[in-house]
């Protein structure tokens, strides 16, 4: 395949931690859905950056599936798109190492998530949670991402990818694609059901802050029936004076598709009650779909372990032309 016919490496992942929710939906998987036709997709379950902080085997285990199941139930093609678990394909481990020893301390200690969630690690920080950007540009950099799309919280990473990838090229000849981010065409940012102020964050302690994809219905209602409104009557986009309702109405636009100017007029002069049943409704006329094709993936065992085996395959038989040819020019001698 020429130049110009090769579709643009566009490579995301998520952390098996906490539980998919709507904002990732919206902000995320709905998106790598879409980007499939038009980019070479690489999709993978982040687990190796998930241990960075102390996690439970059992659930890890769980939740890992469930991530996989998730991301092929909003839409994601295991056939259009090279789908695997991070951990099943060992190159990520080890770039990440050849990568650490060109990285330095100073580049590192300036990431402002690590300062975040270092601080609610108490006294024994893991080292990995510091290392953790080697390893994200490691992910990125062993499949020649051209796209990577990150939220303002990824941001500072994707740029500590493209540092340490530059000072490679000069030192070593082009190895290495200097990647890009992708910014999505809207991006909504969706806020927490108990604190508008704040992100909808998937580990949240508080599950009533977020509506997870696996929610029951009922269970869904109850969240959005009890999320905390604004002091005002109206039904109106104003995220300054009105962040909560701000909120409801962009994840019901979001997911009804019906425009926010839209549910404005309809919602005049009824009251918050009225609206916020809808927006339930909404919300879990969106996740069913979703549940109904994740039940059905979970359970089948065999076909889940087929989809798993043959990404990690596809994955790996990419990632070794790029470590077998950083690990020339850094002058280790090939096996033989
Ligand atoms: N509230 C949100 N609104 C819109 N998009 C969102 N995303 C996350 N929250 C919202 C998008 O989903 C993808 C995954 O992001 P993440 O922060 O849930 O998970 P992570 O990348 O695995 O990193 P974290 O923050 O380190 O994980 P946790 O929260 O478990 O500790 C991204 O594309 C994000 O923009």
């Amino acid at each position: 395949m020429s130049d110009s016919e090769r579709k643009p490496v566009l490579l995301s992942g998520i952390q098996p931690s906490g539980n998919l929710m709507i904002g990732n939906l919206i902000g995320a998987l709905r998106s790598w859905a879409e980007l499939q036709d038009r980019y070479d997709c690489l999709f993978v379950v982040v687990d190796l950056h998930a241990i960075t902080v102390p996690q439970e085997p059992a659930e890890l285990r769980r939740r890992c599936l469930d991530f996989l199941c998730l991301y092929l139930a909003c839409g994601i093609d295991p056939v259009k798109s090279t789908v695997f678990v991070q951990s099943h394909v060992p190159a990520h481990s080890e770039l990440a190492w050849l990568l650490g020893c060109h990285t330095y301390m100073g580049e590192l200690s300036r990431m402002t998530q690590f300062k975040d969630k270092s601080k609610k690690q108490g006294e024994n920080i893991r080292s990995g949670l510091f290392f953790y950007p080697v390893l994200m540009a490691a992910d990125i950099l062993l499949y020649g991402a051209d796209l990577v799309p990150v939220g303002d919280d990824q941001r500072q990473h994707l740029e500590i990818t493209r540092d340490i990838a530059q000072r490679f090229n000069q030192l070593y000849g082009d190895v290495f694609t200097v990647p890009e981010a992708y910014f999505p065409k809207v991006g909504a940012r969706i806020m927490s059901l108990t604190d508008p102020t704040s992100k909808m964050s998937k580990s949240d302690e508080n599950p009533r802050s977020y509506v997870a994809l696996l929610d029951a219905p009922d269970v869904i209602r109850g969240k959005i029936r009890r999320a905390v409104t604004d002091s005002g009557t109206e039904v109106r986009f104003a995220p300054e004076s009105q962040p909560a309702i701000s909120n409801l109405l962009q994840i019901h636009a979001a997911l009804s598709g019906e425009s926010i100017p839209s549910l404005e007029s309809r919602f005049t002069g009824k009251g918050y009650a009225d609206f916020k049943e809808e927006v339930a409704e909404v919300v879990v006329r969106a996740v069913a779909p979703i549940q109904e094709r994740y039940r059905q993936l979970r359970t089948d065992k065999a076909g889940l372990e087929a989809i798993l085996g043959d990404g990690a395959a596809r994955a790996e038989r990419r990632a070794r032309r790029i470590l077998d040819k950083v690990k020339r020019k850094v002058g280790f001698i090939p096996r033989t």
